[in-house]
């Protein structure tokens, strides 16, 4: 027979990539005639490479992308950079580059990597967030916002590096800055808010339209992340004071329990109430609580404060309590003050063990007491009231609604909800970001750039030493004359919080050249919302809430005419893969471990492991780990792109897991699906050669023929329902089973006449894999005749009747116990089935020496014999 060709996979996906890109094959054009379909995966930092993560979440999206389009669907893939952000401006810092010449360098390199991937994206749509053309419309839409009271100024506390600047919370834990490990302190200073508060409910009724579409743990860390509580407020007189202390409460049945309060330290009255003996202790705990600031609030914390000299009156019991400062309550919640009950709360109690105030047991387990002083911590489930006044004997939780009238009735109190979501603050005091496009005016105040005077650019002229913002020292920035007045005024040198530029880019994909506006009416109400987003579960929280928060804000500003930007969400897994390392003890104390990249280490006896070019260097093998290069353990695409070539690694990273969840790397597992590829290949190419010979003998092998069209259709059922809902590893094990059919049995049908067979197969094989190795199944569809190009042919068809087994297997019970299976054919009678039964070896070492008194056959389901 004929030599066959090698599998040249470099140029076989150069070649197709070329020709798509030639005939725009993924250009996407809106089309009313045609149900769209727009699948978007999170756009990536242009960081400069792209990693495994980034293979595997592109990867899933084209598979997506591609599935569809065989569905006839108008599918919209676009690909574009969320450009600004830290990174490039620590670049600059380090290495003097400027941010936008090594943004867009980074652009270059990773497009090309991308496309070296064959995804179909409709490059004609790139976008970089850092584009003036881009966020242009940010600025403008920031005013309109600021022009309708969404957006707005006001001076608050703030996390501050003296080198980073301002730092969200996250970044600031324990009071150290998370890049350089300095100290940071809160520092108040004016910044901008967007009014995500006003659209909470929204947002959270949003979430039930979202309920089939994403998954629950998303849907539910969304719901925390608001934080809405239904509550109480409630006035505590302050002894020797006109305006009492009002806190908000949860648990108003407590009421009668409370033995003392705290404020934040932050609360403006701590210092206006505090006795002058008190109040050099209250200046140190408030300065050291600053220091650590409010991200140093959660559970396991060191229960702190100071009293402040002063009594409140508990309006029920009339009783005089003592007012601690307390680093527990964080000004930002509630009222920033709270009522006491250690006995049922264990913060409380923790505190008011460590500064010995009383502790008062106001709720008992029914039927049982509670003794204040052998408690070990805060009883905190539902009970019996005690010691409440007319309340005692009621429960708890009906309790509470009748304390909270009661309160509501002298005045004095009342229901409440409150939210933890606080208004999304997006000043950063950086360079690299989209300026904020406001002007302050000596006279004037706040006024917003001239639409005509947009976009406001970042300059180029730039220095960076490092510390605090670029922008705030350069005067040819900031020295603006007034829009308004004309006078010397002063350009805002804040920037937005990046989040900004990813909370829109899924619209302004569907018009990227929009220069009118940040998007086409007509292009954005066709194509959005996104049907289907995928991305890291890291962005389960923030990015997705102001995502849906700014697709309201711009409806409400008359953009679009949708609520949520996305209507379904894959979160996918990382990529992970082994780790192995060293340690040694260090001079100060502690060890250091040492991490080895894979390739380093090498499987001595026992288990052990050493390192490949020092077998006397023992290393221990850890836990697998998400790739990381702090770990050693990362694998380059390039690098496996340059050996066995996209398709394998598309391949690999789809077969290996379901889309959700973790997948190991391993060198082993890409080996594999090359050389599955390469079977593949060569059974094209067999199939292409048979298919082309003069036929042989007609018809010898029926049963073969048969068997291979049934599983052909059996295998593009599951794959199709397994690939509409996104169980991609399924999908390829189904596949592997139809290929090795056809390695196994190629030969055989060929000789025997049943080339059609053979060949009908080994095209529902390329389209199959079409989604997943495009680059290869188009190229063998091609040799074996296939019909136009795959990715514009329909997906294949199945017969239902070739997918029905013509046999079922019964379970046989003997006395109610499962003793055997029998296998029949589908038709069978009752009576060949009992036959069958009882004929059974397994079923007769359960029947032999015993009279057989009744055969229950239920016909597809299970056979019920009864013996004595
Ligand atoms: C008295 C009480 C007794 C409370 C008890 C709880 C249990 P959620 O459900 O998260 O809304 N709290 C109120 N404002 C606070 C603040 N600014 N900083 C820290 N804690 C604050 O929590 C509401 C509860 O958290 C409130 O109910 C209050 O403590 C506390 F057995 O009041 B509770
Ligand atoms: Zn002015």
């Amino acid at each position: 027979m004929k030599q066959r060709k090698e599998y040249a996979f470099t140029k076989i996906e150069a070649a197709w990539q070329k020709k798509w890109a030639e005939e725009k094959r993924w250009q996407a054009t809106v089309d009313p005639e045609r149900e769209k379909y727009y699948v978007l995966v999170m756009f990536p930092y242009p960081s400069g490479r792209i990693h495994m993560g980034h293979v595997r979440n592109y990867t899933i999206g084209d598979v997506v992308a591609r599935f569809k389009r065989t569905h006839g669907l108008n599918v919209l893939h676009p690909m574009g950079w969320d450009a600004l952000g830290m990174p490039a401006e620590t670049a600059a810092i380090e290495r003097g580059v400027p941010p936008a010449k090594w943004t867009y360098a980074n652009i270059e390199t990773m497009r090309v990597q991308l496309k070296a991937l064959g995804i179909s994206y409709d490059w004609d749509r790139e976008l970089a967030t850092c584009d003036p053309e881009y966020y242009r419309w940010e600025q403008q839409i920031f005013i309109e916002a600021y022009e309708r009271g969404l957006a707005y100024r006001k001076v608050a506390t703030l996390n501050w590096c003296h080198t980073h600047g301002v730092l969200a919370n996250e970044q600031a834990e324990g009071g150290i800055c998370w890049r350089c490990g300095g100290e940071v302190v809160q520092k108040e200073m004016p910044a901008w808010y967007l009014k995500i508060t006003d659209y909470i409910d929204e947002l959270l009724e949003g979430l039930e339209t979202l309920k089939d579409g994403w998954p629950d743990y998303v849907i539910r860390q969304q719901v925390n992340w608001i934080g809405k509580s239904f509550g109480t407020w409630a006035d505590f007189p302050i002894v020797g004071e006109d305006e009492p202390m009002r806190i908000f409460t949860t648990r108003p049945d407590t009421l009668f329990g409370v033995t003392f309060m705290c404020m934040a330290a932050e609360h403006p009255r701590v210092r206006e109430l505090v006795m002058e003996e008190q109040r050099g202790e209250l200046e140190a705990f408030i300065d050291k609580t600053r220091r650590l600031g409010s991200a140093a609030v959660d559970e396991g914390l060191d229960k702190d404060g100071v009293f402040i000299g002063r009594y409140c009156t508990n309006p029920l019991t009339g009783k005089q309590v003592p007012i601690f400062a307390a680093n527990f309550v964080v000004m930002e919640y509630g009222t920033g003050a709270i009522m006491a009950v250690p006995a049922h709360d264990q913060r409380d109690f923790e505190f008011a063990r460590k500064y010995d105030v009383p502790i008062d047991v106001v709720i008992t387990p029914p039927g049982e007491t509670l003794v204040a002083a052998e408690m070990e911590r805060a009883y905190v489930d539902e009970g019996v009231l005690v010691n409440s006044g007319p309340f005692d004997g009621r429960k708890n939780t009906e309790a509470m609604e009748g304390i909270t009238d009661f309160l509501d009735e002298q005045g004095i109190g009342g229901r409440t909800v409150q939210h933890r979501l606080r208004d999304w603050g997006v000043s950063r005091q950086r360079y690299w970001g989209c300026p904020i496009p406001m002007i302050h005016c000596p006279d004037c105040g706040v006024v917003p750039v001239p639409v005509e005077d947009l976009p406001v650019r970042l300059p180029t002229d730039v220095e960076f030493d490092g510390k605090g913002s670029p922008l705030e020292k350069l005067e040819s920035f900031w020295k603006v004359e007034c829009p308004k007045c004309g006078i010397d005024a002063r350009r805002d040198t804040d920037t937005m919080d990046t989040f900004m530029e990813s909370s829109w880019y899924q619209f302004r994909f569907t018009s990227p050249n929009c220069d009118t506006g940040p998007f086409d009416e007509a292009e954005v109400n066709y194509w959005a919302p996104v049907d289907q987003y995928i991305g890291g579960v890291e962005h389960a929280i923030m990015h997705l809430l102001y995502a849906r928060f700014f697709t309201r804000l711009m409806r409400d500003l008359g953009y679009l005419n949708v609520d949520e930007p996305f209507r379904r969400l894959l979160t996918q897994g990382m990529v992970c893969m082994e780790t192995f390392y060293t340690e040694s003890q260090v001079p100060e104390g502690g060890v250091k471990r040492r991490y080895y990249y894979p390739e380093q280490v090498v499987s001595a006896d026992e288990g052990r492991f050493v390192l490949a070019d020092d077998a006397s260097v023992e290393v221990n093998r850890g836990p697998v780990e998400k790739m990381s290069k702090s770990k050693n353990n990362v694998v380059d695409p390039e690098r496996i792109l340059a050996e066995y070539g996209a398709d394998t690694a598309r391949l690999f990273i789809m077969s290996d897991s379901p889309p959700e969840a973790g997948l190991n790397w391993s060198e082993q597992g890409v080996k594999g699906a090359y050389t599955f590829l390469k079977r593949v290949w060569n059974l094209g190419q067999d199939v292409s050669v048979w298919a082309a010979e003069e036929t042989r003998e007609e018809g010898g092998n029926e049963a073969l023929a048969s068997a291979c069209t049934k599983l052909m259709h059996k295998t593009i059922k599951s794959v199709t329902t397994d690939l509409e809902r996104f169980t991609f590893n399924t999908a390829l094990a189904r596949i592997r089973e139809l290929a090795n059919f056809l390695f196994s049995n190629g030969e055989a049908l060929a000789s025997a006449g049943h080339v059609e067979e053979l060949r009908a197969a080994t095209l529902s094989l390329c389209a199959l894999l079409g989604p997943f190795t495009p680059h290869m199944a188009e190229e063998l569809w091609a040799s074996l005749g296939g019909t136009g190009e795959l990715a514009a042919s329909p997906w294949p068809e199945y017969d239902e009747k070739q997918c029905v087994d013509e046999t079922v297997e019964l379970p046989v019970t003997v006395n109610g116990k499962l003793r055997a299976r029998v296998t029949v054919p589908r038709d069978a009678s009752k009576e060949e089935i009992e036959k069958d039964a009882l004929a059974n070896t397994a079923t007769q070492k359960w029947t032999d020496g015993k009279t057989v008194l009744k055969v229950i056959v239920v016909p597809g389901r299970i056979v019920n014999i009864v013996v004595r």
